[in-house]
């Protein structure tokens, strides 16, 4: 059997169990086709998108602007590598450091090498700007955090399912309670810490949002302390949460009081999923020159880092962002949602609460983490043609693409009310 042949559903999954490598646990869907909100299976079933590829695909699946983009580059050049230069790479340079207000960006591919890269670039920093002791320099972090999957990264997790059996593990990482201030300051006593990584929202622990005031009081303590302050927007970038970033008060977002000053200007920015619309693996570190300019000829690198392709495909991803106001449209559509949610929540048993910002929302299910009711409910939801997926058992994430209608929105709305009044616990 070719693989282009058409498969079933069941077929696709059989393929995947006996020669892929078990290291997922996916909803029982097959995909073949997508455009805008929507996805159909092998099937023809039509669904709405609820995760977006966790967030990468802000922009809708297989946006006409930018699979233009690279079609069209991919006609000309993919591939130079760093050794020469290449005639998109600077242009998608200058429009994301401007888009985003900073001085330099390094480009990489995943979102897990560009936080390695945040931790290379924040250790160097520490040594020659800061003045820590060789090899002494600490990075601080938040538990429950999730920045990606390699041995460093994975150092930082406390999730035992990604640390069990992969140590020994990269020294210089200290962990702090999330949300907790104090931590935060007691932490940065030490003189050795170059520091301190965090997401705005903790998307992995459950779409966990911080007090109010905590983003921006961590940056100011990390401020006082000549901390680098460094923002895993990874997730919540690229108007997700109904700004362009996060942290961020300023530019392309969607608030109408907007003073035009950023809230929170981190000292260093790692994007990446949404920042190619999920056409292309793209991800990018940004900080400004007294930071970047550790960073040496040969010290850094990727041979796929800064293709024209992917830049091209993001230059066309980070338009579509500013052109569509999706910014605007995540902060409007994500008041809806939770408010309907708060209502639902007043009918039925089955949901506890609502929570979110923008579009990153989850709701979390009234019953135990080990409890099978989440994954229940998102195939229920599966049969009534909306896709989503259970975190941390008890907890379902929502986050459609922001192209996304009201029309649209509330026909989601009115199947995540049915399917949840309908829904027996098993
Ligand atoms: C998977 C989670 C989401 C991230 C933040 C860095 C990365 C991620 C804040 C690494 C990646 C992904 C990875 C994906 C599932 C997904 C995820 F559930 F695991 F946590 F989105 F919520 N920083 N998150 O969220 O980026 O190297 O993957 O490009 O299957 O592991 P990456």
């Amino acid at each position: 059997m070719a693989v282009v042949d058409t498969l079933t559903s069941q077929d696709a999954i059989a393929l995947e169990n006996q020669y892929g490598a078990q290291n997922y646990h996916p909803l029982p869907v097959v995909l073949s086709k997508g455009e805008g909100v929507y996805v159909w299976d092998v099937e023809g079933k039509k669904y709405y998108d609820f995760l977006s590829a966790y967030s990468a695909v802000n922009q809708g699946h297989c946006h006409p602007k930018i699979i233009s983009a690279l079609k069209n580059q991919a006609e000309n050049l993919t591939l130079t590598s760093r050794a020469f230069y290449n005639d998109v790479l600077g242009r998608y340079e200058k429009y994301a450091t401007e888009f985003f207000g900073f001085d330099k960006l390094l480009p990489m591919n995943t979102g897990a090498e560009a936080v390695e890269t945040a931790m290379k670039l924040a250790r160097k920093w520490g040594y020659e700007k800061k003045g820590i002791p060789s090899n002494q320099a600490k990075i601080v972090v938040c538990q429950n955090n999730f920045h990606g999957r390699t041995i460093s990264i994975i150092s930082a997790s406390n999730d035992p399912i990604a640390t069990e059996n992969f140590g020994p593990f990269t020294p210089g990482i200290v962990s702090i309670r999330y949300n907790d201030i104090n931590a935060l300051s007691e932490v940065l006593k030490d003189n050795n810490v170059a520091a301190f990584l965090v997401e705005p929202i903790q998307g992995e622990a459950g779409v966990y949002v911080p007090d109010k005031n905590y983003i921006k009081e961590a940056f100011e303590l990390c401020r006082s302390k000549n901390v680098l302050f460094i923002a895993d927007e990874v997730q919540t970038g690229i108007a997700r949460t109904g700004r362009l970033l996060a942290t961020c008060g300023n530019c392309a977002c969607a608030d109408k009081n907007c003073s035009g000053t950023p809230e929170v200007k981190p000292d260093v920015l790692i994007l990446g999923k949404a920042i190619s619309g999920g056409v292309f693996p793209v991800s990018a570190v940004l900080a400004n020159n007294e930071v970047m300019d550790v960073i040496r000829p040969g010290n850094h690198g990727s041979t796929f880092g800064g293709n024209p392709l992917a830049c091209a495909v993001a230059l066309a991803a980070l338009e579509v962002v500013k052109e569509e106001r999706l910014a605007e449209n995540a902060d409007t559509l994500g008041k809806i949602f939770r408010a309907e949610m708060e209502k639902l929540i007043q009918e039925s048993d089955l949901v506890r609460l609502v929570r979110g910002k923008g579009l990153l929302n989850a709701i979390v299910i009234n019953d135990t983490e080990d409890s099978s009711t989440a994954w229940n409910i998102c195939m229920a939801l599966k049969g009534n043609g909306l896709l989503a997926k259970p975190t941390h058992g008890n907890i379902i994430r929502f986050a459609p693409p922001l192209i996304m209608t009201e029309e649209q929105l509330y026909e989601c709305i009115a199947i995540i009310r049915k399917t949840i009044l309908e829904f027996k616990v098993q």
